[in-house]
């Protein structure tokens, strides 16, 4: 039974922040950090009842707000397996966190002494880490205010490490007997990449060489650790935008964020005459990657999710042909209305790979990849995604008997990227480890096929939430009438296509156009943004 009067205490001393509409939206909560004494406190509470509920099975907690600026936070949970919490207890969260920073202390009193008492006599497991932003010990303190005094959970704290390791060690941690140290993230993966590099001879990038931007967030200190281990790459790669201990500089005019969102080089990069390097960008917390290089002109060219799906649609049904396995293992590509036209018309005509489309958020695309395929392949034009592999995958790749290039270097794939989620650091691996094997330079890459042009903007409205979606957020059913003035200003460009929704990370609506060319795609999202106001203030 827990004391009233304990529970009072607790909140008093962790939950400061009251008043607020919390919501558990894209990726977990996220907010300025100043706003989430409250949300840490509730997300304890609930990540230990999840662990509960598992029979105390390791529940992750990993407190980051990826491509954010440097002054939000967030919090989310992941399941024993690695993967984003289930949906309904999504919903747990948002209701506990709102309870108690808008409830009565007779309400949040009652409700959390019912929540503790009403939990089977386990012990949970909580796996926690944290990104590099300066709230973050004090949020974990929340966090932690929670965990242990309503639950005496049994906890893991790994510290600093990006989003992807702290899916990767949740699960881990689930699999393995005895202790999982992060090192064993650094094990695993550099071990992949050295043996699918050992099996195909490859002895250099085919780049001049690899510079990777890790946006000024926890992906620096962790690259730094992680390329001398790496065959090939340890010679070849610079790191740049390193300093996470420079707390205002994350994601600050670099990152993948910045990068995608304004088509440019993120700074740092000074003398690229002559380049012929491969660039890539992280986010904040290392769960995504953009790739880009310069082409004859010098001229900046994107290599995003888009063109991450491609690359590996192509080479896995490359493997598929040579192994015999093309009519046996399902391979699909999962989006958001955010990629490019042409790549879904590359994957669907030109590879005759099947595609589906997901609302936004790598939770939806998981399940989507995971329910539907064999192998998987989801990205986000952003680049947030991976390959996921499938059981039947493995159990047919058991029982090949000739071992072919091929089919040793399918075996190889799931261990090179991680399964559990999108990973800025393996999925830079598994790019540069085709790419090598295909011996495609940047701009081969690239020619595979021509990006519709377009034009991705954010709109700051008084009120996001009353955008409301369906058809995979590709139409809006609110604002009334709004859809309609959408598609009426659309008809009148060529190949064009456009799309609002509100965002789940900012506040804010994005408003996203396509053309044939593009003047036409920023003329469409001018009209379409205006459109967007006027709905406001009508
Ligand atoms: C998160 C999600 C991504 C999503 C992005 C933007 O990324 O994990 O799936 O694409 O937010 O979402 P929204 O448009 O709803 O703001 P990250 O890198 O911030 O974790």
């Amino acid at each position: 039974m827990v004391e009233g009067q304990l529970v009072d205490e607790l909140v008093a001393k962790y939950c400061t922040t009251r008043g607020y509409r919390y919501s558990y939206g894209t990726a977990g909560f996220r907010d300025d950090a100043g706003r989430l004494d409250t949300v840490m406190f509730a997300t304890g509470i609930i990540a230990c009842l999840r662990s509960i509920a598992l029979d105390g099975k390791p529940v992750g907690v990993m407190i980051t707000a990826s491509h954010n600026p440097a002054s939000d936070n967030g919090v989310k949970i992941v399941e024993p397996d690695g993967s984003m919490l289930v949906q309904t207890w999504e919903t747990r969260a948002t209701e506990l966190a709102n309870l108690i920073s808008s409830g009565s202390a007779a309400e949040i009193r009652r409700r959390i002494a019912e929540l503790v008492t009403s939990a089977a006599d386990v012990r949970p497991r909580l796996v926690i880490g944290r990104d590099s932003r300066v709230s973050g010990p004090h949020l974990l303190e929340c966090l932690l205010g929670s965990a242990n005094s309503l639950f005496q959970a049994q906890i893991k704290d790994y510290g600093l490490v990006t989003t992807p390791q702290l899916h990767y060690l949740t699960s881990r941690s689930l699999s393995v007997d005895g202790p999982v140290e992060e090192e064993d993230y650094f094990v695993d993966f550099s071990s992949a990449w050295n043996e699918i590099t050992r099996l195909h001879d490859v002895e250099r990038l085919p780049s001049a060489g690899l510079v990777v931007d890790c946006a000024n967030g926890i992906g620096g200190p962790k690259m730094h650790s992680f390329i001398p281990r790496c065959r090939v790459l340890s010679e070849a790669t610079t790191v740049i935008n390193d300093n996470c201990a420079d707390a205002l500089s994350l994601n600050r005019g670099c990152g993948a964020d910045f990068v995608k969102t304004n088509q440019r080089l993120p700074d740092g990069i000074r003398d690229t005459d002559g380049d012929s390097r491969l660039y890539c960008s992280f986010d904040g917390d290392a769960d995504r990657v953009v790739f880009y290089y310069l082409n004859e002109d010098n001229r900046f060219q994107l290599l995003d999710g888009d063109r991450i799906s491609a690359l590996f649609a192509y080479f896995i049904a490359q493997l598929l042909e040579q192994s015999g396995l093309r009519s046996v293992l399902s391979m699909g590509v999962v989006q958001t209305a955010y990629a490019n036209g042409s790549s879904t018309q590359y994957l669907q005509n030109h590879l005759k790979v099947p595609v589906t489309c997901t609302k936004t958020g790598v939770k939806h695309l998981h399940h989507e990849a995971v329910t539907h395929y064999d192998i998987g392949i989801y990205f986000e034009a952003n680049g947030h995604g991976t390959v996921i592999f499938s059981d039947h995958f493995y159990a047919t790749l058991r029982t090949q008997t000739h071992n072919s290039l091929a089919t040793k270097t399918l075996k190889l794939l799931p261990q090179l990227i991680n399964q559990t989620v999108g990973d800025a650091i393996s999925d830079m691996l598994g790019v540069l480890a085709v790419l090598s094997i295909l011996k495609w330079s940047p701009a081969r890459w690239a020619n595979e096929f021509t990006d519709l042009p377009n034009l991705l903007i954010k709109v700051i409205v008084p009120d996001r939430s009353q955008f409301i979606t369906t058809d995979q957020e590709r139409k809006l059913i609110s604002p009334e009438g709004l859809q309609e003035k959408i598609d009426k200003a659309v008809s009148k460009f060529h190949s064009a296509r456009s799309f609002v929704r509100a965002s789940g990370t900012e506040d804010a609506v994005r408003v996203y156009a396509e053309a044939a060319t593009q003047q036409e795609a920023n003329e469409l999202s001018a009209i379409v943004s205006k459109l967007v106001l006027e709905s406001c203030y009508k």
